[in-house]
């Protein structure tokens, strides 16, 4: 680093800033507890949303979702912080099914990413749109 080039401590620090959508139907409460908790040990989370009991999307025929989202601050690039959050619906017992619209202990969607909107359900969920929405305002983004 050249003399005299200021150094930015804060973009240095946690360069990113990611809204994650949670999602779960199966055990929900616990298991959003522990979602948060696990995220908690990688991530810096700066706001947690309302969680929501939401009618299933797809197929109908399953029990209803708690649904909600966290904005969080990381160092990690967004490939490497989706690798985690896969690692951590694994932890949490998740078994992937043919059914793509099926039940889940847990499902950690990156919906926001820097400024941008990176997921459509963040766009075609309005449970996703309000809760990504709440953590923003409660942060003070947008
Ligand atoms: N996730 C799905 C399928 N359907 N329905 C609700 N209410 N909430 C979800 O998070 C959800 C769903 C697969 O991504
Ligand atoms: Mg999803
Ligand atoms: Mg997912």
């Amino acid at each position: 680093m050249p003399i005299g080039v200021p150094v930015d401590h804060d973009s240095e620090k946690s360069p990113n800033l990611a809204v994650i959508a949670v999602g779960s139907n199966i055990d929900p409460e616990p298991n959003i507890r522990r979602a948060i908790q696990e995220m908690a040990g990688f991530l810096t989370l700066l706001a947690v949303s309302d969680f929501m009991t939401t009618r299933p999307v797809g197929n109908t025929d399953q029990p209803d979702f708690r649904n909600g989202a966290v904005l969080a601050e990381t160092a990690l690039g967004k490939a490497e912080l989706e690798e985690k959050l896969h690692a951590v619906e694994a932890k949490l017992g998740r078994i992937r099914q043919q059914d793509r619209y099926g039940p889940r202990t847990m499902d950690l969607d990156v919906v926001w990413w820097n400024g941008r909107v990176c997921h459509p359900d963040a766009e075609t969920r309005d449970f996703v749109k309000t809760a990504m929405n709440q953590v923003l305002d409660r942060f003070g983004v947008q």
